[in-house]
């Protein structure tokens, strides 16, 4: 009978009342045990060993049912809490949820690699310059009129001197030339990629934070083929196919003679919009041969060395590989432009 009753049940609960039905102090068994008082020896000798058994096998049927319960339950929590820590198909394609590199990182990086298989250095130098390196030894003192050509954020201190030193957020990352000059012998070739900052009107193609890749190269008997070569080398890698490129006299006082490169305008093809102000060319390249009052005052014999120098509008460059019509989408943090360039 118990074996009957027992097998339908699932609650631990129903079970132990069934156990006490058979075996409890009021249960059936027990009675039959009661009752054995007023038997017969030969009855207890046939029934009580029996009763017995029956009470020790309804014993282990309970255990052993009780623990079949538990393990199920156990193993029902184990599956409903699992977590499953292999990485999905859509992680591992790059799914919001996986990380990636910024486009200009990628260029950055890109850039790096190209140079560096040329023996170039790579140098940094500082956001917050004084304006030794950021006008004056590049050939810019302080009442020429190219001052105004990078509209400056300067720190601002009321209680300094008017001889004291000045300092400004960086222009361009031409002041690392001057760091760099300064740091070695010559010959040297260097780039120096890095964030600058002009307090400009913000548009399609100007930001006021943006990044510039300064390259200098110094040694005896560099020529404009030199630097017309290194410029055309770059272009051609970045983009993997010819652009069209002009080349146009270009004035900065650090350089003579400076020229404008020119890239005609991929978002347009050139035929005009906001990006290239509706010219069809995008300023990307200006560079030049180093000046020798900049070679002066980075401590090097200009009469034994000259060199050249460029200063890679970064962003541009970006915004032509990649097609993308407006500088500030760049720095905007917005997920949905950044996840477009996910490497892995
Ligand atoms: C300079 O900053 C010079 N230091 C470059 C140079 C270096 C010339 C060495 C000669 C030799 P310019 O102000 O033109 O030059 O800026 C260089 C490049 O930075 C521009 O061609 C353009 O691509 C980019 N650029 C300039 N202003 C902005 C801006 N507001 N937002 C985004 N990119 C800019």
């Amino acid at each position: 009978q118990f074996e009957q009753k027992v097998g339908g049940l699932t609650n631990q609960a129903d079970i132990l009342n069934l156990k006490s039905e058979f075996i409890g102090k009021k249960g059936l068994i027990s009675e039959v045990l009661k009752s054995l008082k007023d038997a017969t020896p030969e009855q207890r000798k046939a029934i009580g060993p029996k009763a017995n058994d029956i009470k020790n096998n309804i014993t282990d049927m309970v255990a052993a049912k009780l623990t079949a319960i538990e393990a199920q339950e156990i193993n029902e929590k184990l599956a409903s809490s699992r977590i499953d820590i292999s990485l999905t198909d859509d992680v591992k394609e790059g799914s919001s949820l996986g990380g990636g590199f910024h486009p200009r990182t990628l260029i950055q990086r890109e850039i790096e690699d190209i140079f560096l298989s040329m023996g170039f250095d790579i140098l940094d130098g500082p956001h917050i310059e004084d304006e030794f390196h950021n006008f004056e030894a590049l050939n810019i003192p302080s009442d020429h009129p190219a001052r105004d050509m990078q509209d400056t954020f300067w720190f601002h201190d009321p209680n300094a001197q008017s001889d004291e030193k000045k300092f400004l957020l960086r222009t361009h990352t031409s002041t690392i030339q001057v760091r760099g000059m300064r740091s070695r012998k010559p010959p040297f070739k260097f780039i120096a990629p890095g964030t600058v900052f002009r307090c400009e009107r913000t548009d399609a193609s100007h930001e006021m934070v943006f990044n510039q890749l300064e390259g200098m190269m110094v040694g005896e008997d560099i020529s404009v083929s030199h630097l017309i070569y290194f410029m055309k080398t770059i272009l051609k890698e970045i983009f993997k196919k010819d652009v069209e490129v002009r080349l146009r006299p270009g004035f900065f006082p650090f350089v003579e003679p400076g020229f404008e490169l020119d890239i005609k305008c991929l978002i347009c093809s050139g035929n005009g919009c906001s990006v290239c102000k509706q010219v069809g060319w995008v300023e990307l390249l200006p560079c030049g041969m180093v000046h020798p009052n900049v070679l002066k005052a980075g401590g090097i014999d200009s009469e034994k060395y000259n060199g050249f120098a460029f200063g890679l509008g970064l962003d541009r460059l970006v915004m032509m590989k990649y097609g993308i019509d407006d500088i500030r989408h760049l720095q905007s943090g917005d997920l949905r432009f950044n996840t477009q360039f996910k490497t892995f």
